[in-house]
């Protein structure tokens, strides 16, 4: 069904526990590395691509789309592509009156605070999602051999943005409302686990090797309200996924490897793993040895560069990583990443030499 699993590539033999299609132990040729928000405004191709065309308008023109995903794949050598979109894209497909406005991030015409609000949520029709399955195959056929990886965001994300109508610091709305109104903040998770599944279904259908769950603000979260009120939703955004997969040649059957990402997450990050995820995304304020003891060694993780070392010296940024790869020595996979995005200053010169760097230290056996 995926065709795009069965290549042996570096970055899904890390995100299998070291492990090729057939499920043998083995190293890859690289090591592999990619970034969050490699597309966008740290690329001058891309700030030249996006004029005159509004954020939401360019991810659902598929050339456009395709082309900003494979601008950093071309420019920095990364490991695999991860499809430009965003996570609000479900509820613009859905009809919700949502923009992103330049400076400011996601805003809502009409935020959705009440249980007539939510009864009232639109529901997702499937041909809705045919701008991302075309820039899905055309980006899938002009990468090669390198994997696309697709996105959603998590409920709890998703639902942060819907309540408060726009990015907001605490969470608020959401965090208030699954204590003031349970079943409110039940069928509005419910609601939007269902779009950000179909909408990460979507984009491995068409071609996406791997997919990967963004709950960013789930930090905001203390472990008991994230237990109780967000993990099952989470859970069932994984489950319109976890049956994707295909057979190798050999006929051994394989998954799309599944991400899940938080900002300061250290605290949860075993239910982000129970949740349903195979891959577990650190955030840079964990060492990557203390993120295995809380997950088990059998569990690979992605992370977790500084961004914020992006801009210092070079033998500061170059320690930083090396000490990133040795305490990620004892995870089954380790797939280098920053521990967030791309900050939009950054020199991509400096991407790019990271990238080579991390090519270069390799494994040794
Ligand atoms: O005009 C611009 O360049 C707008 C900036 C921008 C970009 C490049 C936004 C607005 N979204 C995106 C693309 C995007 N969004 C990607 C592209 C692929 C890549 O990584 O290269 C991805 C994966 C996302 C996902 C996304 N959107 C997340 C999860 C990732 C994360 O950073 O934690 C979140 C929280 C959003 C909401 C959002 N969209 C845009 C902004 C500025 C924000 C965050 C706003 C806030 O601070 O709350």
């Amino acid at each position: 069904l995926l065709t795009g699993l069965t290549a042996d590539s570096a970055l899904l033999n890390q995100y299998r526990g070291g492990r090729n299609s057939a499920g043998e132990i083995t190293r890859p040729h690289r090591r592999p590395v990619w970034f969050m928000r490699q597309a966008g405004r740290s690329l001058p191709e891309y700030r030249a691509l996006r004029e005159g065309t509004t954020m939401l308008d360019s991810c659902l023109d598929p050339a456009l789309a395709s082309e900003i995903t494979l601008q950093p794949v071309r420019r920095h050598d990364v490991d695999a592509a991860i499809f430009f979109s965003d996570i609000v894209i479900p509820l613009r497909l859905a009809g919700i009156d949502v923009e992103i406005q330049p400076g400011v991030g996601p805003v809502l015409g009409s935020p959705v605070r009440t249980r007539a609000d939510v009864d009232a949520l639109p529901t997702l029709d499937d041909a809705a999602f045919a701008p991302i399955t075309e820039a899905v195959k055309r980006t899938v056929a002009e990468l090669g051999s390198a994997p696309l990886i697709g996105f959603a965001g998590a409920p709890f994300t998703l639902a942060a943005y819907m309540v408060e109508g726009r990015p907001s610091r605490d969470h608020l709305g959401p965090r208030t409302m699954m204590h003031a109104d349970p079943e409110t903040w039940n069928a509005l998770a419910a609601w939007a686990a269902e779009v950000s599944g179909r909408f990460m279904r979507a984009q491995l259908m068409a071609g996406a090797s791997a997919a990967q769950l963004f709950d960013s603000w789930a930090g905001s979260l203390g472990r008991e309200d994230y237990a109780r009120h967000v993990l099952s939703h989470s859970a069932e955004a994984f489950t319109h996924v976890q049956d994707l997969g295909g057979t190798t040649p050999e006929g051994h059957r394989v998954t799309a490897p599944l991400i899940h990402f938080g900002t300061g997450t250290g605290e949860i990050l075993d239910l982000l793993r129970a949740a349903g995820a195979d891959v577990v995304g650190v955030d840079y304020r964990l060492n990557l040895a203390e993120a295995t003891r809380r997950v088990g060694a059998e569990t690979p993780l992605q992370g977790n560069i500084d961004p914020a070392l992006l801009p210092a010296d070079w033998s500061v940024l170059e320690s930083h990583i090396r000490s990133i790869i040795a305490a990620g020595s004892g995870a089954a996979g380790h797939v280098l990443n920053l521990g967030h995005g791309v900050p939009p200053e950054t020199d991509p010169e400096v991407l790019t030499r990271v990238v080579s760097l991390i090519h270069e230290i390799g494994y040794e056996d």
